[in-house]
């Protein structure tokens, strides 16, 4: 067996003794963004990887999710796996009827391969744009990529910079699949929500068939303050682009913790304060139901019952 590559330097691992949320997750609530890491020894990382993670495998992700009250995960490939889906179906697999995946393919992918990871839970692929994750995301072969995923009735899964959105977005508009878009769209939390970058995202998602992940607060927030040491109150700066997105969008919003937290290296959140964000930006009941079941099930597990 091959040794195990050390991890990226400065690199955090994922916080091991996560707090009992204060906000008591609705019955049914689906986590549809985390990842899986390995176990590197079973599933190794890719070569072309651009940072090497700890392990954070399936039964650890259960684990979290039994602590905090997480009754279904989609679990997203993450680049540290490349196109080896191994280690995500496997997780998928594991978890019955409870678990759906996101891949990332090339555009050589075959049927017979697309309709086994169909058969594993997939349904859909990610297409990311990070130039610190990936070299390059030719639009050629994101169309291929794109034109033999549709039949399956898949979606695909956008993960970009507020930034390049300008660029990006007549490609987006041109692609044949529902979009579900990560860490809404990664703003720039530092201008304002009704800022020109905020509203051109915001007309995007109203143009377009777009779900939105409401995601990722510890990764966008500047000001914090971080969810750790009780802190049930954490990353403020982020709550009003949360909150905009829920309320105007409210039937295509989407929950999910990021687990095990990629490439952090400030702070690692504590996954149990970071429930308590929900409620800052999902402030009502019926918000919260649509947010955390209802719209994930209809993406997910159309025609399923909690
Ligand atoms: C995330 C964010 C990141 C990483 C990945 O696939 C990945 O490696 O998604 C990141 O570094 O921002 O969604 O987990």
């Amino acid at each position: 067996m091959s040794v195990p590559s050390p991890r990226t330097p400065g690199w955090l691992d994922w916080y091991r003794d996560p707090s009992v949320p204060a906000f008591r997750l609705p019955a049914g609530t689906v986590d549809t963004h985390c990842h899986v890491f390995g176990p590197q020894a079973q599933f190794p990382f890719a070569p072309e990887r651009k940072y090497t993670p700890c392990d954070a495998g399936k039964d650890e992700l259960a684990a979290l999710h039994a602590r905090l009250g997480v009754s279904r995960a989609v679990v997203v490939q993450a680049t540290c796996h490349g196109a080896d889906n191994t280690a995500l179906t496997d997780a998928v697999r594991a978890a019955g009827d409870r678990a759906r995946g996101i891949a990332t393919v090339r555009p050589d992918v075959s049927g017979a391969e697309l309709r086994a990871l169909d058969a594993a839970g997939v349904r859909g692929v990610r297409f990311n744009f990070l130039r610190r994750l990936v070299d390059t995301s030719p639009k050629e072969d994101l169309t291929t990529i794109a034109a033999k995923i549709a039949p399956l009735g898949w979606h695909i899964v956008l993960y970009f910079e507020s930034a390049d959105l300008p660029e990006l977005e007549g490609f987006f508009g041109s692609l044949p699949t529902p979009l579900v878009v990560d860490h809404m769209g990664r703003p720039d939390v530092t201008q304002p929500v009704d800022g020109p970058q905020f509203t051109r995202f915001l007309r995007f998602v109203d143009t377009n068939d777009v779900w939105v992940k409401v995601t990722c607060p510890e990764r966008l927030s500047v000001t914090g303050p971080a969810a750790l040491h009780g802190e049930r109150n954490a990353y403020t700066d982020v709550v009003p682009f949360g909150r905009r997105v829920v309320e105007e969008f409210g039937d295509r919003v989407l929950w999910g913790t990021d687990w095990p937290h990629p490439n952090l290296t400030g702070h690692m959140p504590d996954d149990g304060l970071l429930v308590d964000h929900v409620p800052h930006i999902a402030v009502t009941p019926e918000q919260q139901r649509r947010l955390l079941v209802d719209n994930p099930m209809k993406l997910y597990w159309p025609g399923e019952g909690v």
